[in-house]
């Protein structure tokens, strides 16, 4: 399963939000399926990126299009009604997303967010945290008193020059091994890499959670890939990282299906 993707418009049907940080090129739920079924892959999450803003429907449109075979991290604020969260767990939504970091996202309150956690927590979906390393201090307590499981994408986007020993990685370490509800995505080493692919630099932090952690982890593409200043990565060489990541068939069953299905297909 790629448990991390996006769906952008097309900005024709779905426009993009009026307050986005950036304007992507249009990548819409066929090419996702496409590239699903090239990779050799059954399931996806998809997850609302900034640049749709709390607009859910290019979102929505894909799960439901999906036959089953995506389920949904979705990005709303609490004026969101019973009825709408009742409707996006019908179509798939088994998440919601909330976005620190700053190029991204504009900052909400802490107790909006704690009051959004409290209202999804019945239906049984989770937290996903976007955030950056250094960050992680002024986070950690609120992520650990959330009432759900909380999942940070992309290992927390830790700095790879700084090493494992460093006392940020080694802080996010600790954070999953005190905290059992926090799971990481261990995704994205084409954002995290110094060296390029085939992303020699960044193996070490993803093998290091996925064997510590490995009922905790996810994996996903991040297709299409928004925000990469030089080139979008080959997609194919992000799937040929798994098994040096995943170094056993046991783990690579875990992080692809165990895993993910606990949290998407519960
Ligand atoms: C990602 C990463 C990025 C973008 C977003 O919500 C977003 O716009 O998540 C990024 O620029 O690092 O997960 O796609």
């Amino acid at each position: 399963m790629d448990a991390h993707c996006h769906v952008f418009g097309p900005a024709a049907r779905f426009p993009y939000s009026p307050d986005r940080k950036y304007t992507p090129i249009d990548a819409p739920k066929e090419k996702l399926f496409a590239l699903r079924d090239f990779l050799g892959f059954d399931k996806n999450v998809i997850v609302q990126a900034s640049c749709h803003g709390k607009d859910n429907a290019a979102l929505i449109d894909a799960l439901i299009s999906s036959g089953g075979r995506a389920r949904g991290v979705a990005v709303m604020g609490e004026e969101i009604s019973d009825a709408e969260l009742k409707a996006m767990d019908r179509a798939g939504v088994r998440g919601v997303r909330f976005n620190f970091v700053k190029r991204l996202a504009d900052f909400t309150p802490r107790d909006v967010l704690e009051r959004i956690a409290a209202r999804i927590a019945p239906l049984g979906w989770h937290v996903v945290v976007y955030f950056e390393m250094p960050d992680l201090p002024d986070l950690e307590s609120f992520f650990t008193s959330l009432p759900t499981a909380v999942v940070a994408d992309h290992m927390g986007r830790p700095d790879v020059k700084k090493g494992l020993d460093h006392p940020e990685f080694q802080r996010f370490l600790g954070m999953l091994e005190t905290h059992k509800n926090i799971w990481t995505k261990v995704s994205c080493p084409e954002r995290l890499t110094v060296a390029g692919a085939p992303y020699d630099d960044v193996v070490p932090f993803a093998r290091a959670l996925v064997e510590r952690f490995p009922d905790r982890v996810l994996w996903g593409t991040d297709w299409p890939h928004p925000n990469m200043p030089v080139e979008a990565p080959d997609d194919g060489v992000l799937v040929d990282v798994i098994p040096r990541i995943a170094t056993t068939q046991a783990r690579q069953r875990a992080l692809l299906v165990g895993n993910p299905m606990k949290l998407y297909w519960n």
